[in-house]
């Protein structure tokens, strides 16, 4: 072990949150606004008159309460509200060769991009061109497929619903249903698993729901870092003396311990909130074994309960009533035995038994879920798993229960409520068509996998990104750039320089967009754009700061000159929508009747929630019934004379591909992203040490010279950063159900780095 090695690596003692977030985001207004007078911005996030926090997707009392406070959420703000530029004068500077060379958080760590762009072959640079140039050029590629499904529109989830709902109608006047977007690499298990399981794929709890609930369950998700209003919500679940039981494979500070930097006496005591009352390290990939294993607990318990006389712990009213499937569940679950439970999961039948318990002396529990559920292979089935474990007893549909999967983008649900979706039913297209007169396509598109695919195998020749980086963000950069570096053309609709819009194709267009801090005004005034949060609420955001550059366009806008240049013969009236979105919202609400009243709804503070039928207890499955569902599958993922499951994690100090800083404070590592977390007896049984510099190995693939740190981790299971990690995974290696690439075990070793 050599001193060096270990630079920038020590234990954090302390708690979540607390003055080490407040110094955080000190750091990041400095850093990035200096002394603007942008930093009032902050006290605007989330107000009713103000903009949504483009960090996560947890609600809060939002746009009716004071500021929340969120470190993260600042650094999302500041980051997009830099003073920093990346002009013309910044790419005459920089060839792209050179940049290609820079690693993504110095791209990103650049600044705002101010004027539309063309790559200029004969001179390997970026130049400015006009928005008329760089709509004409890529309408006319867009003109000269030869099949509309050959382009691809892909959306990352930051985008309004009007930019997405204009985008989709875009795509699909265009001809084709090619929608990857980034839901497809993020909850897709969810979309695909719980409509058939409870009727719709969103999550069926209020933030109301928390404050009634007897026990919260959270698997697989590290709010401290990717939620952090969400651990006031735990924090007052735990106030209450209710249990919060963790199951997740490496010990996360927030979910252990918070200083709530909004409470003065946890603040000044240097106090803290103890959050998980049990925290279970289930090996990666467990998943799906430790949700049987629960489910055979509570089938057990249910027995005994009834030897003795007592009701049962089934909800057996509501199973009758409400559901279909039981038996077969019994019988799938009677089938799996203890010891394979056991080696699957990593945990003790006795641990086991212990959250079972806590389970089933509660009348009403959520289950929360993020990343390490669904992004396996057996994603979709682990979902279905957590929805038959609540609906055992009841706990879809009442309150202060229910099942509460946690998005990612602030609007990644809203997007695909609105239309962005490449499997889309027959009733909305058909709704579509009439509400603008157009034929959209009826065959199904591309999902993000998919897409890479069909460009990898040069079926698929145009490229256009609503935002996102996506060869950076998806599995398999080795297959990814080359897909990429194939197409024809290449347009990315971004707010910063990235790898994405790098990769040339013989056409490349960088088209910046205002962000959602900024002011957008339009024709008939100041506009404001709409979003849906976790739990379905809509409301509206207005940017309040001046927008980066004169000559930025909000992305309604660059959808439009998009479609304009790209459809000759277009039936729709672009203009028209871009210059009132009042006019979006209009046709949105024809679309999709759930948003009736819209423009009047969300004008009224806080917005409103959209309907979820499971919730009222309303199953919008083909029988009107609840379904249990079986998961007949192995119960240990297949490692393939692997020694470890990899998975791929985001550290304290990134938004997905954006890297602010290299610190991951809570998990002790400091100016650095180039680590692998392992237990400490893994490390020993592989003759390896704290610090050494391994080699990550899977099959043929190499991540090498990484620092071995010793952590609080599962057995078996290691850990690395995402997106560095990504040269690992397969492209094929996805959920076979939802497409989701398995970001979450990947079958690795390690060998001592040469
Ligand atoms: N600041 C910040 N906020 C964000 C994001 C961000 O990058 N930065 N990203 C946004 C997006 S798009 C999303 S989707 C969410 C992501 O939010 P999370 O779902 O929290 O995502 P990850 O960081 O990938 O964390 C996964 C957690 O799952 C655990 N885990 C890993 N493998 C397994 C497993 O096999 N089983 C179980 N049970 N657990 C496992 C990890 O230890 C980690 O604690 O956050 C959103 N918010
Ligand atoms: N190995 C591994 N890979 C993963 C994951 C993982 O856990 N492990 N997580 C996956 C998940 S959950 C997700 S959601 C994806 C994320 O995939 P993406 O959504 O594609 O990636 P982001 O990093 O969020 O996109 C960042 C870029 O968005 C642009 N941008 C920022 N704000 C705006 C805006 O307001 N408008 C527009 N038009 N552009 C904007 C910026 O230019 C920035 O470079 O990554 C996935 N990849
Ligand atoms: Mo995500």
């Amino acid at each position: 072990m050599t001193d060096n090695s270990l630079d920038g690596i020590k234990p954090y003692d302390g708690p979540a949150g607390g003055w080490g977030a407040l110094k955080a985001v000190a750091k990041a207004v400095r850093q990035e606004m200096g002394a603007s007078t942008k930093t009032r911005a902050l006290l605007d996030v989330n107000q009713p008159e103000g903009f949504d926090c483009p960090g996560c997707a947890w609600p809060d009392r939002k746009h009716t309460s004071s500021f929340e406070f969120c470190e993260n959420g600042a650094k999302a703000v500041t980051w997009e509200a830099t003073q920093k530029r990346v002009d013309p004068t910044f790419f005459a500077q920089h060839s792209v060769s050179e940049l290609l060379g820079w690693d993504d958080y110095s791209l990103e760590k650049a600044g705002r991009l101010t004027h539309p762009l063309r790559y200029d072959p004969e001179t390997d640079h970026f130049r400015p061109v006009t928005w008329d140039e760089a709509f004409a050029r890529a309408g006319a590629i867009m003109q000269s497929l030869a099949d509309p499904n050959e382009a691809e529109f892909y959306t990352s989830g930051r985008a309004s619903n009007e930019a997405a709902f204009l985008y989709q109608l875009y795509a699909r006047e265009f001809g084709t249903n090619n929608f990857p977007d980034c839901s497809n690499m993020c909850h897709e298990a969810t979309s695909t698993g719980l409509p058939r399981s409870i009727g719709v794929g969103k999550g069926t709890v209020t933030l109301d729901d928390f404050e009634h609930a007897d026990a919260v369950f959270s698997f697989g998700h590290n709010p401290g870092t990717n939620h952090p209003r969400m651990l006031g919500t735990l924090r007052e679940v735990s106030r209450r003396g209710k249990p919060i039981v963790v199951a997740n494979p490496m010990r996360e500070r927030g979910l252990e311990r918070f200083q709530d930097p909004q409470a003065p006496v946890e603040m000044g005591t240097l106090g803290a909130t103890k959050i998980a009352s049990a925290y279970y390290l289930v090996k990666v990939g467990g998943d799906l074994a430790m949700l049987k294993g629960l489910i055979k607990a509570v089938f057990a318990a249910d027995e005994r309960d009834l030897d003795a006389g007592g009701p049962g712990i089934l909800d057996r009213e509501f199973i009758a009533t409400h559901t279909t499937g039981i038996d077969a569940l019994r019988a799938d679950i009677d089938a799996a035995s203890w010891p394979d439970i056991v080696s699957g999961s990593g945990l003790s039948q006795a641990e086991i038994e212990r959250m079972a318990d806590v389970y089933c002396h509660a009348d009403r529990t959520i289950i929360c879920y993020g990343m390490g559920i669904t992004q396996h292979r057996n994603g979709t089935e682990i979902v279905q798993q957590i929805a038959n474990l609540l609906l055992l007893r009841g706990n879809i549909g009442k309150e202060g229960a229910g099942i509460c999967p946690v998005r990612g983008h602030s609007n990644v649900q809203g997007d695909r409520t609105v239309g962005i979706t490449e499997l889309p039913t027959e009733a909305f297209l058909t709704r579509l068509d009439n509400a603008f007169g157009i034929i959209s396509p009826r065959a199904h598109g591309h999902n993000a996998v998919e897409a890479i695919a069909a460009m990898r195998d040069g079926h698929a020749k145009a490229f256009i990104g609503l935002g996102g980086n996506l060869a950076v963000a998806i599995s398999d950069p080795q297959t990814t750039f080359a897909a990429f570096r194939k197409l024809d053309l290449n347009v990315q609709i971004i707010t910063k320089l990235n790898r994405t819009c790098l990769l040339l194709a013989r056409e490349t267009l960088i088209l910046p967009c205002l962000g959602r801090t900024e002011v957008d005004l339009q024709e008939s005034g100041r506009q404001s754009v709409t979003v849906e949060d976790s739990m379905s609420m809509v409301h509206a955001s207005s940017g309040i700061l001046k927008s980066a550059s004169a000559t930025l366009l909000s992305e309604p806008a660059i959808i439009a000159g998009l479609a304009k240049a790209s459809l000759p013969r277009t039936t729709i009236d672009w203009d028209h929508y871009v210059a009132d979105y009042d006019r979006i919202r209009d046709k949105i609400e024809q679309v999709f009747p759930d948003f009736y009243d819209f423009n009047a709804r969300v004008r009224v503070k806080g917005g409103f929630r959209l309907r979820v039928g499971a919730s009222l207890r309303e199953w919008d499955t083909p029988d009107r019934k609840a379904h249990f569902l079986v998961a007949d599958l192995p119960l240990d993922i297949d490692r393939e004379q692997h020694r470890f499951l990899l998975t791929t994690i985001r550290s304290h100090d990134q938004y997905n591909t954006t890297i602010y800083g290299l610190n991951d404070r809570y998990r002790g590592v400091t100016g650095r992203r180039d680590v692998v977390f392992l237990n400490a007896d893994d490390l020993a049984e592989l003759g390896l040490q704290h610090g050494d510099r391994v080699d990550i190995v899977s099959g043929d693939r190499v991540l090498a010279g990484q620092t071995a740190v010793a952590h609080s981790i599962a057995r078996g299971s290691v850990a690395a950063y995402f997106p560095e990690a990504n040269c690992l995974i397969a492209l094929d290696n996805h959920d076979r159900r939802s497409g989701t690439p398995a970001y979450k075990s990947v079958p690795v070793s390690l060998r001592r780095a040469a």
